[in-house]
Formats: C-alpha cells, structure tokens, sequence
C-alpha cells in the first residue's frame, strides 16, 4: 500500500546499525549487513523530503549488565568507544542525524531508542507524527523501540525489508513481527513509499 512521505512530521530511526552486530562483530545478526545499501535508500529519501532521521546506537560501559561477567545474556558488544560500537561503515548517515545513545547506565538494560533518553519529547518537540523504524535486530532493540512508539502515539511504521533479526530460537522474528503488527505497527517496504 502507497504512503506518502510528509516531511517534518515523519521521523525515520534506523537501530543500532552498528559493526559489533554485523557479520565480524561480537554479537553478529545473521546477514546484518545486507541491510545497509537499503536503509541507505530510505535515509535519502526521508533526508530528501526534511524528515527527521535518529540514528539510535547501543552504547553500553564494559561493566553493563546485559553482558555475560554481569549476569546478563549477551557476549560483551557495543562498548562506548570502542570499533565496535561504531556505526557501520557503509551506512549514509546524513550530516543532520541525530544520534541517540542508549542503554549507557551499567545496571539498566534498555532495548528500546526511548528508554532513558530524549527520544520521545526531541520527536514531540519537533511535531513528528509518525516513525519509520529499521535496522537490528528485530526482536530486541526494533521491536522495543517499535512498541514504545506506538505506546507513546506515534503511527509506526516498520521498514520490512530494512530490519534483521537474531533468531536465537528460530521463530523469535516471526513472534516479534506478529507482536508488532498486533499491537497497530503497520509493515512496509521502499516501493511503498511516495515522494
Ligand atoms: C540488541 C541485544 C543486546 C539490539 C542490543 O540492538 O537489538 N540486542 N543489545
Ligand atoms: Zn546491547
């Protein structure tokens, strides 16, 4: 189904496309990569009609507690300042993005780009009345960030052919889509979408 882009009041936010959850990082999302040349599409088009475009990054401290040594599930990733936390090298970020960094309190996980940040009054402030989500991984972080959207108002798009997930279990990605669309997020892909 056609959408037409409308400017200020869109917002695309493209999730934690960053080196340690591509394919050679330290917690690699399947095929992660392949998703770059596509969000690269959808930040030029959004840059082009005045959308806002957030780059959310995970921006852990090397003590955080989603790390194994501190009793969390995952492999040591996205340690602030480190090659890995970067954004991948591929990605076309425009020189206006705005950059959100999150899940920096070491005893806090945070998921979702609006958990302990400014995310939601930055998108209030600005007028945005929708977001178009992509990025990694699904399940986690675009899937927290998606139901928080929707919680806070926002009609939420999720960028079908710019997301990949993990699938620890096999159906992890298809439970969180369901869980998504469930909830109101709408799927689109880049031929959807109208200047
Ligand atoms: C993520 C696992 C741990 C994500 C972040 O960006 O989806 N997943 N930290
Ligand atoms: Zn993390």
């Amino acid at each position: 189904m056609p959408y037409k882009i409308k400017g200020k009041e869109d917002a695309l936010i493209v999730v934690d496309v960053q080196v340690d959850f591509c394919p050679g990082g330290s917690l690699p999302v399947p095929e992660g990569e392949k998703i770059v040349p596509v969000l690269n599409k959808y930040i030029e088009k959004f840059e082009r009609s005045g959308a806002l475009i957030v780059a959310t990054r995970d921006w852990h401290p090397s003590n955080h507690i989603s790390f194994k040594d501190y009793g969390g599930l995952w492999t040591p990733h996205c340690v602030q300042g480190t090659d890995g936390a970067n954004f991948h090298p591929n990605l076309q970020l425009p020189e206006r993005v705005k950059i959100v960094s999150k899940a920096t309190d070491p005893f806090k996980e945070a998921y979702s780009g609006f958990e302990g940040t400014n995310l939601a009054e930055d998108l209030k402030r600005a007028g945005v009345k929708r977001v178009f989500v992509g990025g990694l991984a699904t399940e986690y972080c675009v899937k927290n960030t998606v139901l928080d959207a929707l919680n806070l108002g926002f009609e939420t798009f999720i960028l079908e052919d710019a997301v990949k997930g993990i699938n620890v279990k096999p159906s992890d990605v298809e439970k969180a889509m369901k869980e998504m669309l469930g909830k109101g997020a709408k799927k689109i892909t880049f031929s959807d979408l109208e200047e």
